[in-house]
């Protein structure tokens, strides 16, 4: 009993000294604390929310329910209605499986909460086999726009007639004995050529001017500063990506010669190489923190946007250009006795077909889909934008060396300083 008193007044005792000693080492900050807040505060004066975003932020824990839901539907419909009716014509299109139902939602509450809600674009869905009604039913509630779903026809999804079966089903082996990643699966050439030469011009998108692509299990880390499709719609832009990196080289062994084969067949009539950013697939030199451990297949770089987030203007696609090049592409059945992938081929495609001020790398969209990810590297970007996410995060990739970002800056439309180095 008296042991337990005396060891409670000795913790008090311990407790004012501590006190004590805290005021006599850093009181005399304190001033220099308060400086320090305010040069903050004033540093990030105009990110103050009620002036850098029209309108409230509203509270989910004012104990005001009634007030703030009121609020929030005035401010909100204000907002939504000025955006809706600013709409671009474009689609969130997402080619995936019934049973990826939950990566679907996943990626699409995401999407949703970091920009569709306010404009709510419609939602295209494709499959293989028709969606069943488990994953109708819960994708269209958690749209906040229409949502559509497709049946892929057969014949722009199976592998063409003409290719020999034989032959694929040796290369099959070949590839997957090789450790090549997806080397073995027949399901992941056919989405991979599908999505070369054939989503754009399935029927339930012939409505629309614009895609963006989304997959199961991605992930959008701030808030959208803007209608990317109206930055591509004002500024003329026909393809948009946010990380560009290196492909695995053994997935292409003869996609650059077949490349090279077109350059000369098209001899000028739709590549301009004066103007077209062909530099940024082909230069070898090594640009910004770079490695010299990848190697080049032929001229070809490996550098390539990656697919699974991109922004395009659907008529590039569907334009004569772009449609031959692909035919004679798919062609030498690369697609299936390799294991070419769209993203190769629509960033060789659009490297070579547009301008490079056509293409449009989305600096301020955080986005993850595994392993990699880009968050906004301006501080004043991840303030406003309430970004989730770390520039020193292991997967974040701008300037990895597996990146081409900065050979984009130097040779693409990218950062123009970069240009002179
Ligand atoms: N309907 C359908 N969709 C597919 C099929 N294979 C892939 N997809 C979709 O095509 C997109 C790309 O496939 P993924 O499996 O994500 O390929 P990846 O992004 O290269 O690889 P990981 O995401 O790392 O597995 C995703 O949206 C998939 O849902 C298929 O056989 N049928
Ligand atoms: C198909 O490929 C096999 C195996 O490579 C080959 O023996 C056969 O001649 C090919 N058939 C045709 C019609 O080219
Ligand atoms: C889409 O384009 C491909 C390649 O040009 C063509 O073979 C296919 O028939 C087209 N499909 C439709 C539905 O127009
Ligand atoms: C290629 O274009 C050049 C110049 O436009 C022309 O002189 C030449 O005949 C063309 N070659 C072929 C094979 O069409
Ligand atoms: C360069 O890249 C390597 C490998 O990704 C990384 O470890 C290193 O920190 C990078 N250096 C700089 C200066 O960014
Ligand atoms: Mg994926």
């Amino acid at each position: 009993m008296h042991g337990d008193i005396r060891g409670i007044h000795l913790a008090y005792i311990v407790l004012i000294t501590g006190i004590i000693y805290y005021y006599l080492s850093f009181g005399d900050h304190e001033d220099e604390w308060f400086e320090k807040t305010n040069q903050l505060t004033r540093k990030y004066a105009s990110l103050n929310r009620n002036s850098f975003l029209s309108g409230y932020k509203f509270s989910t824990n004012n104990f005001d329910n009634h007030d703030v839901i009121n609020r929030y539907k005035t401010e909100r419909s204000k907002n939504v209605c000025n955006k809706i009716n600013r709409k671009e014509n474009a689609a969130l299109l997402m080619l995936t499986r019934n049973w990826e139902l939950s990566g679907a939602l996943s990626s699409m509450r995401s999407l949703e909460d970091k920009f569709n809600k306010d404009y709510q674009y419609d939602w295209v869905f494709m499959n293989d086999v028709p969606f069943d009604q488990e994953f109708i039913t819960a994708t269209s509630a958690m749209a906040s726009g229409r949502t559509f779903y497709h049946l892929i026809p057969d014949e722009d999804w199976n592998p063409p007639l003409n290719l020999n079966q034989t032959l694929y089903s040796k290369r099959l082996k070949v590839l997957a004995e090789a450790g090549v990643l997806y080397g073995g699966s027949a399901s992941y050439r056919n989405m991979c050529r599908f999505y070369s030469g054939f989503f754009f011009n399935q029927s339930i998108l012939d409505p629309y001017g614009y895609y963006l692509r989304v997959e199961p299990d991605v992930e959008f880390l701030c808030d959208f500063p803007y209608d990317p499709f109206r930055i591509m719609h004002q500024n003329n832009k026909k393809y948009g990506f946010v990380i560009t990196l290196r492909e695995y080289e053994e997935t292409l062994p003869t996609l650059w010669e077949n490349v090279q084969e077109y350059i000369d067949v098209d001899n000028g009539t739709t590549i301009d190489m004066s103007n077209n950013a062909h530099d940024f697939i082909m230069d070898d030199d090594l640009v910004g923190n770079e490695s010299a451990m990848y190697v080049t297949n032929d001229n070809y770089n490996m550098c390539h946007f990656w697919s699974n987030f991109e922004i395009g203007d659907l008529n590039f696609f569907r334009s004569q250009a772009y449609g031959k090049f692909f035919n004679h592409l798919d062609s030498k059945h690369g697609f299936f006795h390799e294991r070419w992938g769209d993203a190769p081929v629509h960033s060789i495609i659009a490297s070579l077909l547009l301008r490079s001020d056509e293409i449009i790398h989305f600096d301020e969209i955080g986005y993850t889909h595994a392993p990699y990810s880009t968050c906004p590297t301006s501080q004043y970007t991840y303030l406003a934008q309430r970004c989730q996410c770390s520039v020193d995060a292991p997967g974040d990739i701008p300037l990895q060396s597996i990146s081409c970002l900065t050979r984009w800056w130097k040779y693409g439309s990218g950062k123009k300083f970069m240009k002179e180095i």
